[in-house]
Formats: structure tokens, C-alpha cells, sequence
């Protein structure tokens, strides 16, 4: 049985969720009150494939994507992955995804993305930030998924597909 170990990077605006998903796939909990990130945060979790190989995630937690504003590039050095989370309630940090994806790129030319449009419990289907954030993942061709940190759904999804495409790699 073999252990990979991979990192993975989740980036977007400051408040779309990032330190809730992390902390509900990991530690299964979401907290209401958990304090804004300072700089970066390091979690671990192993996930088993279905060949039964393991895929040990290195989790980092990033902050400082405000208002286009990137943060260090060498904390994206050495990412297989990355989750680009937006708040599907606030179109502006639908509309910042190109500018992440830019930046994150030019140091990890070749990491695997997924999309994460989170807050679908405040929403509904005809919501214009769900509309926009499933046109934004087809002009980028990326494949995108939309959580709630809150109630739990779809989180795990998150990781298991990206686990999925780093095994390729
Ligand atoms: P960040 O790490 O990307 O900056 P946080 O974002 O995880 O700190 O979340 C920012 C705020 O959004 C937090 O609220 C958090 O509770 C809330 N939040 C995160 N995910 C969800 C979700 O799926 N649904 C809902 N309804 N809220 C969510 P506060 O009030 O602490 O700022
Ligand atoms: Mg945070």
C-alpha cells in the first residue's frame, strides 16, 4: 500500500468560506464564530482510494486575496491542487476567480483546480451568483462543484475529486 503525499491550496476572497470547508471536511464541524485566518494554516487529512492506495492531503489555508491584492506566491510552490472557493452570494468574488487562477498559475503552472461556488444554503436555483459562477467554471473549463460549509453538502466531493485527479498526475 503506497502513501502519496500532495498539497493542496484553497484560494479565493476573503469571507467565500475557505477556513469553514477545511475545517468541516477535516475536523467535520462548522463554527459560526472561527476568527479570520492570519496568513496561512497547515491541516492534514489522509483520504483511501478505491485501489486502496492513500493520498495524504497537506491542506494550506491562505489568506489575503482581497480586492486582487495576491498573497506571497512562494506559498503556492509545490501545489498539486488548489480549490478556487467564491461565495455564490457575492458576485464579486465570482467575478475574482480569472485573476486568482492567473496568479496561483504563475507558480503552479500544472496543478489540478476545481471550482467551489459555497453558501448554497442562502441561495436558490435561480440565484444570478449561481448563474454566474456556472458560467464562469464553463468559459474557464473547469469542473465545479458548489458546497455549503455549513450544512456539510458536497464538501467531501470536493477532495475526493480532486484526489481523483491528482492520482492521475
Ligand atoms: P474565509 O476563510 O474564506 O475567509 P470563513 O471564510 O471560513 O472564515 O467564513 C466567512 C464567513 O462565512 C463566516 O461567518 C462563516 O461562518 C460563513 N460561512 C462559511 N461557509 C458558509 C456556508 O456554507 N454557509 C453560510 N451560511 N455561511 C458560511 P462570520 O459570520 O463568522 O463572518
Ligand atoms: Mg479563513
Amino acid at each position: 500500500m503506497s502513501l502519496i503525499k500532495k498539497k493542496v491550496c484553497l484560494l479565493g476572497d476573503v469571507g467565500v468560506g475557505k477556513t469553514s470547508l477545511i475545517r468541516r471536511y477535516v475536523e467535520n464541524k462548522f463554527d459560526d464564530s472561527y476568527l479570520t485566518t492570519i496568513g496561512v494554516n497547515i491541516s492534514q487529512k489522509t483520504v483511501q482510494a478505491s485501489d486502496h492506495s492513500e493520498i495524504r492531503f497537506m491542506i494550506w489555508d491562505i489568506e489575503g486575496f482581497t480586492e486582487g491584492e495576491a498573497v506571497s506566491a512562494n506559498y503556492f510552490i509545490g501545489a498539486a491542487g488548489a480549490l478556487i472557493v467564491a461565495d455564490l452570494t457575492r458576485l464579486t468574488s465570482i467575478e475574482a476567480i480569472p485573476d486568482i487562477i492567473r496568479s496561483f498559475r504563475k507558480t503552479a503552472p500544472k496543478a489540478r483546480l476545481i471550482l467551489v461556488g459555497n453558501k448554497t444554503d442562502l441561495i436558490n436555483e435561480s440565484h444570478p451568483g449561481l448563474v454566474l459562477f456556472k458560467k464562469a467554471a464553463k468559459e474557464l473549463n473547469l469542473l465545479q462543484i458548489t458546497t455549503s460549509a455549513k450544512s456539510g453538502k458536497n464538501v467531501g466531493m470536493c477532495f475526493e475529486r480532486l484526489a481523483e485527479k491528482l492520482k492521475k498526475d
